[in-house]
């Protein structure tokens, strides 16, 4: 054995220390699920077990696991400079890496600023909303709306514009002036394939308040374009566009969260260029690196870019960064991602494979307790029927099945979500539903 696989081999002797994420502890540590290696479209445990990745690990993997030109630039960067500060120094990487990840966002988007995930980004693009407002002498305009089931990440900003009831009681106050809009699911629009064709109207809860706050307090509305890790919440038809006409009536700044719609997953770059609405931020995290070295990011319209450098007086015109902002690692594998990403057209590739993934998700219609499909890019909701004063119970045992018989699905609430990595065959997407629909049949009861 090299060292590699020793590795992959070793086994904990304790799970007490490490106190897990987002994870049911006690459960967990009396029967552990460990990945031990991956590569491609596939996981494998400990004991070689292998288990086809219905999820591209956490929504990141957009090109398969262990891409060899990533794992090379990493490689490659670890040996000519591990670190080097972004703080009134530089290094050639980080802008190349920032120049690449412009050229795929949107037109006038071309202003990057790197943080480390995905909740960095949420809050960074918030606190660049405010001092945009602040730099044009608009300093009243300090309210923040977010969506209810908006996942913005857990940072105190991201955490209180989103609107997961969950995320926030356990953490007292959040930040003041923070409102939200309703969501846009409904099962009366159940089965819906793409973007449902009527709800276009909830946008113009925005208006609703608007009038409550007045809109020159208002400086930022932020939603995902997408909701992915509620459950798969695809936009009406005209929703999108009808915020951006809101909030540009009323100066308000529009941003996009993107960590889970970037880098392809609905078939464009991102998930403004697929829905046909452009944002004045959008974040993004995860994609970015194919979540091979931890990476976030927020691109900025030069407009505010431009009113918050241009407008400062000489010296340091924004307080705020991350030590490892544009981190050399990070950067390097940024950089052979997205040249993946563009040599495999892996973008295009979802596009063209999301007609195969979308039958194929909505077959599970008919099958026990499945009340609603819904699906768009290469992301899928399947939500069951909750077992009655036992929520979540359903689809967690769906998940442990899937998994047991070697296949990776996530679940929020009673929601299974899929969202395999990009390189995905028919012969996987075959195996992935199989697996699926027994494991629905067989909670059944
Ligand atoms: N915004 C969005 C839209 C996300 O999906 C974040 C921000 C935060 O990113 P970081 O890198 O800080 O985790 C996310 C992350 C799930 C799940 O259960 C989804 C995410 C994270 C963890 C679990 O689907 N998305
Ligand atoms: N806490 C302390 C004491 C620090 O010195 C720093 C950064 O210098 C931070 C937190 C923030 O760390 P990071 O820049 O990695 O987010």
């Amino acid at each position: 054995m090299n060292d590699l696989s020793d590795h992959a081999a070793a086994r904990p002797n304790n799970l007490d220390a490490f106190w897990m994420p987002y994870t049911a502890n006690r459960s967990f540590k009396s029967t552990p699920r460990l990945l031990a290696r991956a590569e491609g479209m596939y996981y494998y445990t400990q004991d070689n077990h292998e288990i086809v990745d219905g999820t591209a690990g956490l929504w990141c993997c957009n090109a398969g696991h262990g891409r060899r030109e990533i794992v090379e630039a990493i490689q490659k960067q670890a040996a000519i400079m591990d670190f080097a500060p972004t703080f009134q120094m530089g290094h050639p990487i980080a802008f190349q890496a920032a120049a690449k990840v412009a050229a795929m966002t949107p037109a006038g988007l071309d202003k990057v600023f790197f943080t480390n995930s995905g909740s960095e980004a949420a809050d960074t693009a918030l606190k660049i909303a405010l001092a945009y407002h602040r730099a044009r002498g608009e300093s009243q305009r300090v309210r923040l709306i977010g969506r209810e089931r908006g996942y913005h990440g857990v940072g105190f900003g991201g955490m209180s514009v989103g609107g997961i009831g969950t995320n926030r009681k356990q953490f007292g106050a959040m930040l003041p002036y923070v409102d939200h809009l309703p969501h846009t699911h409904s099962l009366e629009r159940a089965f819906t394939r793409g973007q449902p064709a009527q709800g276009v109207e909830l946008a113009d809860k925005l208006l609703d308040l608007i009038m409550l706050h007045g809109g020159e307090t208002i400086a930022a509305v932020m939603v995902e374009p997408v909701s992915g890790s509620t459950g798969v919440l695809v936009p009406p038809v005209g929703y999108l566009q009808r915020l951006r006409d809101i909030c540009d009536a009323h100066g308000i700044l529009l941003i996009y969260d993107e960590v889970i719609t970037g880098f392809g997953r609905l078939g464009t770059n991102f998930g403004a260029e697929r829905l046909g609405v452009t944002p004045d931020l959008m974040t993004m995290a995860k994609g970015i690196t194919n979540a091979a070295v931890p990476m976030g990011a927020v691109a900025c319209h030069e407009k505010i870019y431009d009113a918050i450098v241009n407008g400062a007086p000489a010296g340091i015109e924004l307080f705020h960064g991350y030590t490892y902002s544009g981190h050399p690692l990070a950067a390097a594998a940024c950089i052979a991602t997205l040249d993946l990403y563009d040599r495999e057209e892996l973008p295009a590739r979802a596009m063209s494979m999301e007609p195969v993934f979308e039958d194929a998700a909505h077959a599970m219609k008919g099958l026990p307790n499945v009340i609603d499909v819904r699906n768009i890019g290469l992301v899928a909701g399947i939500e069951l029927q909750p077992r009655p004063g036992k929520p979540t119970d359903r689809a967690v045992r769906v998940f442990q099945r899937c998994f047991d018989n070697g296949v990776l699905t996530r679940t929020t609430g009673d929601i299974i979500a899929l969202s395999p990595p990009l390189i995905v065959e028919n012969k996987h997407i075959d195996r992935i539903f199989s697996v699926l629909s027994d494991a629905i049949r067989a909670e059944a009861a």
